[in-house]
């Protein structure tokens, strides 16, 4: 009998906004634990989905998309963030769009190749893909720009092919222990977790106007017998914003909360109360210090 050596460690999920990881996460994983978005930079903090196999444990790390656009500091924020994550991983899993390569991608991939780590491609949302036959060039294509451990089609929104991914970066990892106990699917708490469902309601129906321009906040989180009841906050950055998050008599913010404490309830599988208000806090996302407070510095 040969014994096979346990492998744990960590992998960072990178690519450009909107690519999929996220997406690409929650398939592996079994379980949404990310939130997703039409809108591009739907992640704003590093947060890891786990993935445990017989002999492995993986830790994908979902971080922020990289992009070229560094204006705000919030953008630079979220970007050395996904940059940190790729630096500290000891593997890769480089999401793309099939059949989509743009600028944003090709930097992306200069900061894998900087940091060394072997890397498996992702390449994702093969569903757009009509005739199957057209992947072969685009495989090829992405064999000639990196020596890639694998490439795996994929349609992350269908959930497919999620295991080829995990057999594909296990060997990557180093032989360790597990470091998250079996049954622990992430790292993230109740009250960030409910921060991000809230945030997700938020950019369903505002993402246009306000993309970047808000944050969430879970003040209180209590359980009273059955009922969760919950507190959050939608930061927004200036007066005019308020508005729109409020909207006329109210509407909007009660239909974000709405949608939240639908998502919240399914999730936890029991009612929940969930108050939430609109703040206002000033040029929140040009301010280095309440970004690096928020953990997105
Ligand atoms: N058609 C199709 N759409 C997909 C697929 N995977 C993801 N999407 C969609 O692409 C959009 C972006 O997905 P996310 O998972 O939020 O992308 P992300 O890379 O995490 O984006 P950021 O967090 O903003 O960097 C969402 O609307 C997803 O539903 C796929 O396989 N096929
Ligand atoms: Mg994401």
């Amino acid at each position: 009998m040969s014994t096979v050596a346990f492998r744990a460690g960590f992998v960072a999920v990178s690519g450009r906004p909107n690519a999929g990881k996220s997406t690409l996460v929650n398939a592996m994983v079994g379980q949404r634990i990310a939130i997703v978005s039409r809108r591009p930079q739907a992640t704003r903090r590093a947060l890891r989905g786990i993935v445990n196999g017989a002999d492995f444990q993986i830790v994908l790390v979902d971080s922020p998309g990289l992009h070229g656009r560094n204006t705000r500091a919030l953008n630079r924020a979220l970007n050395s963030g996904a940059k940190q994550a790729a630096v500290e991983a000891d593997a890769i899993l480089f999401v793309i769009e099939a059949g989509r390569w743009q600028e944003d991608d090709e930097r992306a991939l200069a900061l894998i190749r900087e940091t060394g780590r072997p890397a498996v491609l992702a390449l994702n949302k093969i569903d757009r893909v009509h005739p199957r036959e057209a992947l072969l060039p685009m495989i090829a294509e992405a064999q000639e720009r990196h020596d890639f451990s694998a490439i795996i089609p994929v349609s992350a929104l269908r959930g497919d092919n999620a295991e080829k991914f995990a057999a594909a970066l296990a060997p990557l990892l180093p032989e360790s222990p597990r470091l998250f106990p079996a049954d622990q699917v992430t790292d993230q708490r109740m009250a960030e977790r409910a921060a991000e469902i809230v945030r997700e309601a938020l950019m369903e129906r505002l993402g246009q106007e306000l993309p970047y321009a808000a944050y969430v906040t879970v003040e209180r989180v209590e359980e009273k017998g059955e009922r969760l009841h919950l507190d959050a906050v939608i930061w927004v950055a200036r007066t005019s914003q308020k508005g729109i998050v409020v909207g006329a008599g109210g509407r909007m913010v009660k239909a974000i909360g709405s949608a939240a404490r639908k998502a919240l309830e399914a999730e936890h599988e029991r009612p929940v109360m969930l108050a939430l208000q609109v703040r206002e806090r000033t040029g929140w996302n040009d301010d280095p210090r309440l970004l690096s407070m928020l953990g997105l510095g």
